[in-house]
């Protein structure tokens, strides 16, 4: 019972017949139909914007552990398409990286809580750790597509080095349906995606970071900093549980 019901039922138990047909007039205004609940959050874009049709980024990633080039990628493209939100999709099961020491999930998905809390933007989902087995995209794409509806319209965020991999991904053709695909970019570095639909993949040219989880992964067994490479949230949780020291390589 919502409180506009709840405050004129308490109204009701008196005799007061006014207060019985406001009931039964609220009744009627809340159809037992299911809400999107996404269509009642507008969020607006990084520009200020409301649209019609929903833009979602989708920036996908094992994030072990998720960067500020992660971070900055995903901002710029907000950005350059007008986006409403972007949604940080931690791996379950990285298919490409199932024979590697991967970090569990629960650990990747808390570091990509923590680095996308202070940006409005930003949200993160567990479609791909709760789907059991292997991650594969296409699943993301379903996923987020059944959640946000046919009218939304999805952007899904990669990197260059992903981009050239990604005919060998698991429905390759089936994905270009599901969303457009934004490929990004360093300055100076050109992208082939001459073998990719055209009017489906764009590239992106966005302020170069050249860090990679790899590369922070080594400096923190290392015992190097990590400052200002991962937010000040991940370099605090990577060392309270003590990711990626050398005892756990
Ligand atoms: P990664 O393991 O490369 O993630 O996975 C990226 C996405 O590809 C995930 O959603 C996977 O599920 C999907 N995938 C991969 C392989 C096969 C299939 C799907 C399939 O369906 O068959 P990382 O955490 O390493 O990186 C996340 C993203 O950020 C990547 O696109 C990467 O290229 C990009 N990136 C940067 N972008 C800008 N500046 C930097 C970057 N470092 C990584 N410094």
């Amino acid at each position: 019972m919502t409180e506009d019901i709840q405050e004129v039922f308490l109204d009701a138990t008196s005799t007061d017949t006014d207060a019985v047909r406001k009931v039964a007039a609220l009744s009627v205004q809340q159809p037992h139909e299911l809400i999107q609940p996404h269509a009642l959050v507008r969020k607006k874009s990084a520009r200020g914007n409301a649209h019609q049709r929903l833009r979602i980024g989708i920036m996908g990633g094992t994030f072990d552990p998720i960067h500020n080039g992660h971070l900055v990628a995903a901002s710029e493209v907000a950005w350059v398409y007008d986006l409403d939100e972007v949604i940080f999709v931690p791996t379950g099961r990285p298919i490409f990286k199932i024979d590697k020491n991967v970090t569990n999930a629960e650990d990747r998905y808390l570091m990509t809580v923590i680095a996308t809390s202070s940006n409005p933007q930003f949200t993160v989902s567990r479609v791909d750790i709760d789907r059991p087995g292997a991650t594969y995209t296409i699943d993301t794409l379903r996923d987020l597509r059944e959640e946000y509806g046919p009218q939304a319209e999805l952007f899904f965020i990669t990197g260059a080095d992903a981009v050239a991999e990604i005919l060998k991904w698991k429905d390759a053709a089936k994905m270009f349906d599901l969303a457009h695909f934004v490929a990004v970019t360093r300055p100076g570095y050109s992208v082939d995606v001459s073998f990719l639909p055209r009017d489906k993949v764009d590239v992106l040219e966005i302020p170069a970071l050249a860090i990679s989880s790899t590369d922070v992964r080594r400096r923190a067994a290392m015992g190097e900093p990590v400052w200002y490479l991962v937010p000040d949230g991940v370099v605090q949780y990577i060392g309270k549980h003590g990711l990626y020291s050398e005892d756990q390589e």
